[in-house]
C-alpha cells in the first residue's frame, strides 16, 4: 500500500490505494453491520461533497469514512459532523497549518483578518436509521494533505502549501482520536467548535432550503444550529450553505 496505517485508535482500518469514494465504501460496510472502522484511500476517482458536488481527491490526500452505529436522537447527529470538523481543525493545526472552522463544517486556512480563506478540508456525513434511532452514521473527512495546488481547485489548499507534508499515518492517528473523545462527550462539541470559528462576528449570506438571509453571525446553539442576526431579527439556521462577505 502507498500508507501503512497501523493504527492504535480505537477503530479497525479499511485501507484501498484507489477507490470510487470511501463514503461509498464505508456505507457498504455499515450495511454489512460494521461499525468503528476507519475506511481509507490514497486516492478517490469518484469523490463526493454535498449536494452531488465532485471532490478533488488526486493521491497524497487523507480520503477518511469512519463508520459509527451512535445510540444518540437523530437530531443530535449534527453534532458527530462538527466533531469531525474539530478533530480535523486540530489534528491540522498540530501539523503547523493555521486551521479554522467554516460554518457548519468546512476547515478553512484564513487569508486575510477579513474572512476570506481558503479551504483545506471538507465533511460529508451520511447515515441510515429511523426518526427516533440512527442505525449507521458515516463520517466522511476529506483533506488536502500532501497535495500540490496545481492539482486542487483554486480556492483550496492543502498541508504541503501551508506547512510542508505530513505523515498521514499520524495525522489520521490524531483525527480519529479526538474524534473519538468528542463523540463520546458530545457536550464538549460546540465549545470546542467556538474557540476554532472563523465564521462568528462575519457578515454572512446563508442559503437555508426555506429562503436566502443576510446578516452578522453571532453565535451556534447547542445543537450546532448558526444563529444570524439580520438587523430586524435573530434567525436560527439548522443547516445550509453559508458565505463569508465582505
Ligand atoms: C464538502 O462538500 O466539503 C465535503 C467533502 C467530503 C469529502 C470526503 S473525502 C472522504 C469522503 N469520501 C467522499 O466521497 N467524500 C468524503 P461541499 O461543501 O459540497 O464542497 C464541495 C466544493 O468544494 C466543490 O464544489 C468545490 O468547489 C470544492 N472542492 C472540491 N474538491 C476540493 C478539494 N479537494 N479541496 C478544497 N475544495 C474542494
Amino acid at each position: 500500500p502507498a500508507v501503512e496505517y497501523g493504527l492504535e485508535a480505537p477503530f479497525s482500518v479499511d485501507y484501498h490505494d484507489s477507490v470510487g469514494s470511501t463514503n461509498d465504501r464505508a456505507r457498504e460496510l455499515a450495511t454489512d453491520g460494521a461499525s468503528d472502522v476507519a475506511v481509507l484511500a490514497d486516492e478517490q476517482t469518484g469523490g463526493r461533497g454535498r449536494l452531488e458536488r465532485e471532490w478533488s481527491s488526486p493521491a497524497g490526500g487523507v480520503w477518511l469514512s469512519i463508520v459509527s452505529r451512535p445510540v444518540i436522537a437523530p437530531a443530535r447527529a449534527p453534532l458527530y459532523t462538527l466533531a469531525a470538523s474539530v478533530a480535523t481543525a486540530r489534528a491540522a493545526r498540530e501539523a503547523g497549518v493555521d486551521a479554522r472552522i467554516k460554518w457548519p463544517n468546512d476547515v478553512v486556512v484564513p487569508v486575510d483578518d477579513d474572512g476570506s480563506y481558503r479551504k483545506l478540508a471538507g465533511i460529508l456525513t451520511e447515515m441510515e436509521g429511523e426518526t427516533d434511532r440512527i442505525e449507521w452514521l458515516v463520517v466522511g473527512i476529506g483533506v488536502n494533505a500532501n497535495i500540490d495546488d496545481s492539482e486542487l481547485p483554486p480556492e483550496a489548499t492543502s498541508v504541503r502549501a501551508e506547512a510542508g507534508d505530513v505523515d498521514r499515518r499520524a495525522f489520521v492517528q490524531r483525527v480519529l482520536e479526538e474524534f473519538d473523545r468528542y463523540r463520546n462527550d458530545l457536550e464538549a462539541v460546540v465549545p470546542a467548535w467556538r474557540d476554532l470559528a472563523l465564521t462568528l462576528g462575519q457578515r454572512v449570506r446563508v442559503d437555508r432550503p426555506s429562503g436566502e438571509i443576510v446578516g452578522e453571525a453571532v453565535d451556534v446553539t447547542d445543537s450546532g444550529a448558526l444563529v444570524v442576526d439580520t438587523g430586524e431579527e435573530q434567525v436560527t439556521v439548522a443547516a445550509g450553505d453559508c458565505e463569508h462577505l465582505r
